[in-house]
């Protein structure tokens, strides 16, 4: 794969809960200089322009409370096949949009590592697991259920069957700290490893992350890394409808964007959850923004060099 070429693909998203502004957020991306970051690194990098969602009816076996099930299930048949197209050709990140654009985006990476004999990883970095389904979902908001949907869950009526299941095992979740009770039983069930943030306060975020991409090391596997905006602590990243106090710091974070580079691992990225509308002079968009760059290669001097030019 040619590692250095980079392809946004904005997915403006905004059907996975009724809070609206998330369809703001790929423009947000490009106003706070993504590509020019990327290319200051010495990326290629190609803006594909924003996905349009396919054509698609809500299914009758949908649960009634379910909020806009046909729209988001038109969203994952597009965002899975650019996603699959994109991986052939680079690294995909993909602008959102909220949450559940992910069904699409993680789904369409899956099935190119397959194609590739590749396992697919996920790197789920969220103060929420997204496991729900449609059945057990209290808010009825499906992006609360991206992770259900990828790992095969049954119960999405009407969306695109699932070519390529995330194994449990291959899944890694750090900055938790909202499960709703079903989420938490259903993690129960699984392999998939969790880490809370009163885990990451005892015992550093940096560990269990490194175990974790030594196993996707180990077994050459393809790495998308899922970066909800709500990972991190609403102090300095407010523009997400679900802020959760507690939440990872700047620094946290970027060590993870750090070990995530020095990996040589990602081969996909999802931006998620940042409302606009919501921002305070454009901040968190560029937190985000910084930190896909640390994913991608910057390094604290590269910063310092920018800050005193
Ligand atoms: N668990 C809650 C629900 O299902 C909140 C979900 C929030 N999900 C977001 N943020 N994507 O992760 O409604
Ligand atoms: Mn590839
Ligand atoms: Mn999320
Ligand atoms: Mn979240």
């Amino acid at each position: 794969m040619p590692t250095n070429d980079i392809l946004l693909v904005g997915a403006p998203v905004d059907s996975g809960k009724a809070r609206r502004g998330c369809l703001m957020g790929p423009d947000a991306y490009r106003t706070a200089g993504l590509a020019e970051q990327l290319a200051d690194l010495g990326l290629a990098v190609r803006d594909l322009g924003n996905v349009a969602p396919a054509d698609a009816t809500a299914s009758p076996d949908m649960p009634p409370h379910v909020h806009a099930p046909a729209e988001t299930a038109g969203w994952t048949a597009a965002l899975a096949q650019a996603g699959e197209r994109a991986a052939a050709q680079g690294l995909p990140i993909f602008l959102g949009g909220d949450h559940s654009l992910s069904l699409g985006s993680i789904a369409g990476v899956a099935n190119h590592a397959a194609a590739r004999g590749r396992p697919q990883f996920i790197l789920w970095l969220d103060a929420h697991s997204d496991i729900h389904t449609p059945q057990t979902t209290g808010s009825g908001n499906l992006h609360g259920t991206p992770i259900g949907y990828v790992t095969g869950r049954a119960g999405f009526h009407g969306f695109p069957p699932v070519a390529n299941p995330v194994p449990q095992d291959n899944i890694c979740m750090i900055g938790l700290r909202s499960v709703d009770g079903a989420e938490r039983e259903a993690l129960a069930d699984t392999a998939i490893r969790t880490h809370d943030m009163r885990e990451i306060d005892e015992r550093g975020i940096a560990r269990p992350l490194a175990e974790f991409l030594t196993d996707v090391e180990r077994a050459g596997g393809a790495l998308h890394v899922s970066l909800d905006v709500d990972f991190l602590d609403p102090g300095f990243a407010p523009a997400v409808g679900t802020t959760v106090p507690g939440g990872a710091t700047i620094r946290e974070a970027h060590l993870v964007m750090e070990m995530v580079c020095d990996s040589g691992l990602l081969t996909s990225l999802d931006l998620v959850e940042l409302n606009p509308f919501l921002d305070e002079r454009g901040r968190t968009a560029q937190v985000m923004v910084d930190l896909a760059a640390s994913a991608l290669g910057r390094r604290v001097f590269d910063r310092v060099t920018r800050a005193y030019n």
